[in-house]
């Protein structure tokens, strides 16, 4: 135990710590003597990501925790732990938890000031927190924002939650820097991301998306190992050489502009190569169908079905036509007009995007891009089948995929959409070796709409309108946007700019921190102040901590009981867990300090305020929950588990239920799990690869992007009925002109910065920090690490550059966007290109109360912009890669 508290010996010695955070001292609970010279194990479940699957062994030795290491037998990660998960023992012992529930006597808030806490009772702050709540709830439920993210995802009642109190603001903190859902949901189906098959894939691109090494993800990396071994040929388009780029091709991109990329590389495949798997484009997209002058699909007067052109009969037929031989290329009369195929019009839209013309926006060069398109068609094998459990898939083993840096910029929809189109030319899309989506596997991922093409899921759903907006993150004028604290601060701020009739009056944060993971923290803190009353279940002192109201604080991880079902995301899916079906528990180790479980929190405050029970209460908010929480990974609750509407249920006995409703289907409940810590059985592979569901040509994928068209020309027709136009932009082409059904070249939001700005700074993620769940930032054992890191916590540029600019390794420079500026220690390097400036992780932020770690390091989140104009209209993401200039600061060379 000593060695915990040395470890934290530094923080412990902050001088800027306040008197009254000293209410709670570093002590914890005397050691029930009963544990005395026990050794024992538990089952633990990680929780030292946003991921949280990993299954691990928590050992304990006389009731303290002194080893949690990955379990061998389990899946996904068999055994293997990052360096966040091994470090989750600090976690336990932080001291700058929040250890009793506190009230705030200061009435003036910010980041430096002290809140002059007050502990109270549990009743106390319970009781203050539900008749806030109350309050704000009888005036206008949607006076209450919930903020959630990374930070509690072990909760299952937030949702149940806040729709029994009836507001529609929930609002996820990590949405504007993570906008990577449209497409997926619009071409797959599904969320969030796609992700190459790498069991079978041959070919891998990977522009700005990490397979897994970034961050240590332990299921990706290893499955990326024995891909690599197998001869997968992998090409990482990055400014930076990342790990995985250092075990495939390199080429260095200029930050930002990889959507000039796709576009020239689809031009080669549509232009120079012309090698396409026609069979899918005609039975599997809408490629065939005609488009009418206005830009829609013409459809048949009487059944109003999309029409296309058959060969047999020399007519246009509708798409559904049986024994029809259909155009994929041309233009045909139809009436008094000349029809074009969608396919003809999409590749017209590309005529111009030549590897010349992209060299000289990405720096790719003309006959590298060309290479690597030639690469891609011939790797595709287009015509070959394979076998998986006795089900003939088409075997497509190329894909390319990317991620956030490439869509969180003005236009990274159309990118994202385009790398699509990419793929869908050589038919790989949910096929073995190929781009699948990476959530829900099973028959209702894709299912066709009236039109023949696949209904949208997840975020390509549009939102509904609303007059005035009722969603304070201004959902109605982004309907396919991911979640937006950065629009909720502006909203919160200037409501009438914003239409909002409504004050909010009321912030719940459970896990969420848009002011350190987010931009611009200043608004964020003025919004805070602004808002009359905020409560955060806390974990420790973090910013919406130190700017709340009232406490309530929660148990780390380690301490919370949970129940889970596996769900394959991003990175996590591995060959090794494809047709895994698991049910997931941790069993928590004895608490520390005054604190609760978020669910007994949620619980509590629902009971309090009168929305427990009856209908419409939090009971039965849980028994029709299904639809709230990713397909399966929700409590799901069946009959007879369902809960009876005035009863109070313990967690125990919700995890039960929610075991018993699951598709094991033989008695297994809370007591045989926790037996064995898991359960798991296996789904054949063909399940995994949602062709399977939809063989042949039942379903057909958007290659032609109407859904995008109509969601913008709705939207525009809504403001129209309502005589508005849309808020925060001068000129509303900004918005709708990113609704098109064609990508086209769109210059992102840097792009007209002052050329005194002359790099574009990037940012990634690291072993040390994927996110700061359990504040790994903050974490001493991640810190000693990241200390031996020497592309952590620094200024990183390209060593050409920085000799240009007369910077040397350990230079103090000050870098400086059009929206913020930070200070940094340089460190110069050939893993960059030339044009970038990096930064990694998140750090920088913190605030002075809070732990000292998590304000050192350079702050890339103080160089971007919440800024409307700045964004991405169809998804709301923000600018990923602002554009900078760094000057020589005073001050010792470190
Ligand atoms: N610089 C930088 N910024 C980023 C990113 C990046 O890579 N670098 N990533 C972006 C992306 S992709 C995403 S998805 C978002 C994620 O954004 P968020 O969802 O906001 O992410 P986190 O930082 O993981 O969690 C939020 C906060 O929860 C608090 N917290 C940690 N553990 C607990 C806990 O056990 N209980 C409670 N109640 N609170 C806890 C921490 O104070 C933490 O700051 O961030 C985005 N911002
Ligand atoms: N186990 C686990 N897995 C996770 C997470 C987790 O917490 N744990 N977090 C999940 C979340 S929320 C997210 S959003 C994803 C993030 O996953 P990724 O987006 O893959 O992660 P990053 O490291 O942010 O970025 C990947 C690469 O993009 C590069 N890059 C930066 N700017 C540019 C650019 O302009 N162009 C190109 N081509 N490349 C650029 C960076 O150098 C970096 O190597 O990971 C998810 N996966
Ligand atoms: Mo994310």
């Amino acid at each position: 135990m000593n060695t915990v508290i040395e470890r934290y010996t530094d923080m412990l010695l902050n001088k800027d710590f306040s008197d009254s955070m000293l209410l709670s001292p570093y002590e914890w609970k005397e050691t029930d003597p009963s544990q005395i010279g026990e050794k024992k194990t538990l089952y633990g479940l990680c929780r030292h990501c946003m991921q949280g699957d990993c299954a691990t062994l928590v050992h304990m030795e006389d009731g303290v925790v002194v080893k949690v290491e990955g379990r061998d037998d389990v899946p996904p990660n068999y055994g293997s732990l990052c360096p966040r998960g091994n470090s989750a023992i600090m976690s336990l012992y932080n001291p700058y938890r929040v250890k009793v529930p506190m009230v705030r006597t200061n009435p003036q808030k910010g980041l430096d000031v002290d809140p002059r806490w007050k502990e109270v009772s549990w009743d106390e702050a319970l009781n203050i927190v539900a008749k806030e709540l109350k309050k704000v709830r009888d005036e206008d439920p949607r006076g209450l924002v919930i903020c959630e993210g990374w930070g509690e995802r072990d909760t299952i009642l937030r949702i149940p939650f806040r729709v029994a109190y009836g507001t529609p603001n929930e609002i996820g903190s990590h949405g504007p820097l993570c906008t990577v859902h449209y497409a997926t949901g619009l071409i797959h189906g599904n969320f969030p991301v796609s992700i190459v098959d790498l069991e079978y894939c041959e070919y891998h691109i990977t522009l700005g998306r990490s397979l897994g090494p970034n961050f240590a993800t332990t299921g990706g990396t290893r499955k990326l190992t024995k891909a690599l071994e197998r001869g997968m040929k992998l090409i990482c388009i990055d400014p930076r050489c990342s790990y995985e780029a250092s075990k495939g091709e390199w080429i260095p991109v200029r930050p930002g502009t990889d959507y000039a990329f796709l576009l020239a590389m689809a031009h080669t495949m549509f232009y120079e190569i012309q090698t396409y798997d026609r069979e899918f484009l005609i039975n599997r997209t809408n490629s065939c169908y005609l488009i009418g002058s206005d830009g829609n699909y013409k459809r048949d007067e009487k059944l109003n079905k999309p029409l296309i052109w058959d060969f047999n009969t020399g007519s246009a037929v509708p798409f559904d036509t049986e024994g029809a031989s259909p155009a994929l290329e041309g233009s045909y009369p139809y009436h008094n007009e000349i029809l074009h195929t969608a396919f003809t019009l999409v590749r017209d839209g590309f005529i111009t995007y030549t590897p010349e013309w992209a060299e000289s926006i990405c720096t790719i060069p003309a006959e590298t891009i060309r290479r690597i398109a030639h690469d891609f068609v011939s790797h595709a094998r287009i015509g070959s089948t394979i076998e998986v459990d006795g089900f003939v898939f088409p075997f497509r083993p190329v894909s390319l995929n990317t991620e956030r840096n490439v869509t969180n910029h003005k236009g990274g929809t159309y990118g994202d959409l385009t790398g699509k189109i990419i793929n869908m030319l050589v038919g790989n899309i949910e096929v073995p070796g190929g781009c699948l989506g990476s959530g829900y596997r099973g028959a209702l991922a894709i299912e066709p709409g009236d039109d023949g093409t696949m209904k949208p899921g997840y975020e390509a759903v549009p939102k509904e309108f609303h007059y005035p907006p009722d969603h304070i993150g201004l959902e109605e004028f982004f309907p396919n946007c991911h979640t937006t604290p950065h629009l909720a601060v502006n909203a919160i701020l200037e409501p009438e700019k914003y239409y909002i009739d409504y004050e909010v009056k009321a912030w719940f944060s459970v896990g969420g921190n848009p002011i350190r993971m987010n931009a611009e923290p200043e608004k964020y803190v003025k919004a805070f102040q602004k808002i009359p009353f905020s409560v955060s279940i806390a974990y420790h002192m973090d910013e919406p901590a130190i700017m709340a109201d009232v406490l309530l604080p929660e148990h780390s991880f380690l301490e919370r009981l949970r129940v889970a079902p596996f769900y394959p995301q991003h990175q996590s899916i591995s060959n090794e867990v494809s047709g895994l079906q698991m049910i997931q528990m941790r069993q928590p180790v004895p608490t520390l300090f005054n604190t609760m479980h978020v669910d007994d929190i949620f619980m509590e405050l629902a009971e309090r305020i009168g929305i427990l029970y009856g209908e419409d209460g939090l009971n039965d908010c849980i028994n029709h929950g299904e639809d709230w929480i990713i397909k399966d990974h929700g409590l799901n609750l069946k009959d007879p588990y369902k809960l009876d509407l005035n009863t109070r249920y313990t967690l125990t006995e919700l995890f039960d239920r929610q075991i018993r409703s699951w598709k094991f289907g033989d008695g297994t409940g809370f007591e045989e799990l926790n037996k064995a810590g898991y359960k798991a059985y296996w789904q054949p592979k063909k399940n995994f690869y949602l062709y399977y569901y939809y063989p042949g040509n039942q379903t057909k994928h958007e290659f032609y992007f109407q859904h995008l068209k109509n969601t913008g020309d709705t939207l525009k027709k809504n403001l129209r009925a309502n005589g508005i136009t849309f808020p925060g932009v001068q000129d509303e082409n900004e918005i709708f002109d990113l609704y098109k059904p064609i990508p086209y070249w769109v210059k992102n939001s840097e792009s007209n910065a002052p050329s005194e700005y002359d790099l574009w700074a990037i940012n990634w993620k690291t072993p040390y920090f994927s996110s700061d769940v359990g504040n790994v930032v903050g974490n001493p054992w991640l810190a000693e690490l990241y200390k031996a890191d020497p592309f952590e916590a620094v200024i990183c540029i390209n060593t050409e550059t920085a000799k240009k600019k007369a910077l040397k390794d350990g230079d103090p420079v000050t870098v400086s966007s059009r929206y913020g500026s930070i200070d940094g220690i340089v460190r110069t390097s050939e893993l960059f290109h030339p044009d970038t400036l990096g930064i990694s992780g998140g750090y920088g932020g913190g605030n002075k109360h809070g732990n000292p770690l998590n304000r050192k390091g350079p702050n890339f989140n103080a160089l971007i912009s919440t800024e409307i104009h700045t964004l991405d209209p169809v998804s709301a993401g923000q600018e990923m890669a602002p554009k900078v200039k760094i000057v020589k600061r005073k001050g010792k060379k470190q």
